[in-house]
């Protein structure tokens, strides 16, 4: 069978992703129709080979679509997503609109792919910082229920969007020719700089983004006494998320035991040779679907903890490509 798919915010940096992501796996698509705003109306994108113009995203352009994949922001999804489902679409959204509504799965095929077959109609894609933070926990969680999470997060400037990716690049271009620097995405000069405030801020103190990596770890991995606490972090790299992660955890885990666990998860590979210089980096990972996992050890301040970095690229594992393999689980 193929399917007829509709990719909503097709011309930002996760729509671009769906394009070379569907492409790579050879997705079996029938018809493909590709929407952005009224500004993209008439673009021209490439999808193997051939040649699709951009149509505006509208109420009414959902006919005949089986599958609609949404990064076009959230407040497009809750407008435009609603219209998908009701032309017979199966909706994964990738924003946060939808993803704490009890009636939406929220999916990392690696974690929880049987939530997917329970959908309405919308399957929420988790946040980025989110997943590449799950697809390492959950070999962990499998073997010993998890207490509480620190994280700190070194979030990829294309975490914000594709303006905001270039952005940095202009930044560093106004830098090299003594011209005034320009700050229009982030609240701050983003080059030679780190920013501690990804999202907007809630009452608590958390950002917004900290928080969804509360709630929606909670509700992947069905455990209401998992507490993360998270700081996240924008970074001067073009792509790829890394984290800091530290886990209690209920039954001790030995570094080696952890080792194992992690080499044999799916979509994880372990890259943990400290003495030759060897661990994940977001300029190495950039581009692959793997998230990667290094520095592993046994954290020194407290009991059954440990301590690791995980780095992955967060348009596609972190959206893109978490999508796609949401969508893949129909296709079996
Ligand atoms: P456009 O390029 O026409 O503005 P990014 O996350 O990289 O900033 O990309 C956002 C995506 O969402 C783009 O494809 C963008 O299209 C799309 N988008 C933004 N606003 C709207 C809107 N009002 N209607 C439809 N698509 C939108
Ligand atoms: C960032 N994680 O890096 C954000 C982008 O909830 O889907 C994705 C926000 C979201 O800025």
């Amino acid at each position: 069978a193929a399917y007829n798919v509709a990719i909503a915010g097709a011309t930002g940096a996760v729509g671009e992703t769906f394009l070379n992501i569907l492409e790579e796996r050879n997705f079996p698509i029938a018809e493909l129709k590709l929407l952005a705003s009224k500004r993209s109306a008439g673009k021209e994108l490439t999808f193997k080979g051939k040649t699709y113009k951009v149509e505006e995203l509208t109420h009414d352009c959902f006919e005949g679509v089986d599958i609609a994949l949404f990064s076009a922001g959230g407040g497009r999804s809750l407008e435009f997503a609603p219209s998908a489902v009701k032309a017979g679409a199966v909706v994964i959204d990738n924003s946060s609109a939808f993803r704490m509504d009890p009636k939406v799965p929220l999916v990392v095929p690696e974690v929880n792919p049987e939530d997917a077959f329970k959908h309405n109609g919308i399957i929420a894609n988790p946040n980025c910082t989110t997943i590449v933070m799950l697809v390492a926990l959950k070999p962990l969680y499998d073997y010993s229920k998890i207490k509480n999470v620190i994280v700190s997060s070194y979030q990829s400037t294309s975490g914000a969007g594709a303006q905001a990716m270039e952005e940095l690049e202009n930044q560093a271009r106004q830098w090299v020719n003594g011209e005034d620097i320009v700050v229009d995405k982030f609240a701050h000069q983003i080059l030679f700089n780190v920013i501690p405030h990804v999202d907007s801020f809630t009452e608590n103190g958390y950002t917004k983004e900290e928080m969804k990596m509360f709630n929606e770890t909670q509700k992947m991995l069905h455990d209401k006494d998992i507490k993360v606490s998270a700081t996240c972090v924008r970074v001067p790299t073009l792509s790829a998320h890394s984290e800091a992660v530290t886990v209690e955890t209920v039954e001790p885990i030995s570094v080696e035991k952890a080792r194992e666990l992690f080499a044999a998860a799916p979509g994880l590979e372990v890259i943990d040779d400290p003495a030759n210089a060897k661990y994940p980096m977001p300029l190495f990972v950039a581009g692959g679907d793997t998230c990667y996992v290094g520095r592993i050890r046994k954290d020194i301040a407290r009991e059954n903890t440990l301590t690791f970095w995980v780095v992955g690229d967060q348009l596609r594992k972190g959206a893109a490509t978490n999508a796609v393999q949401i969508a893949e689980l129909f296709v079996q």
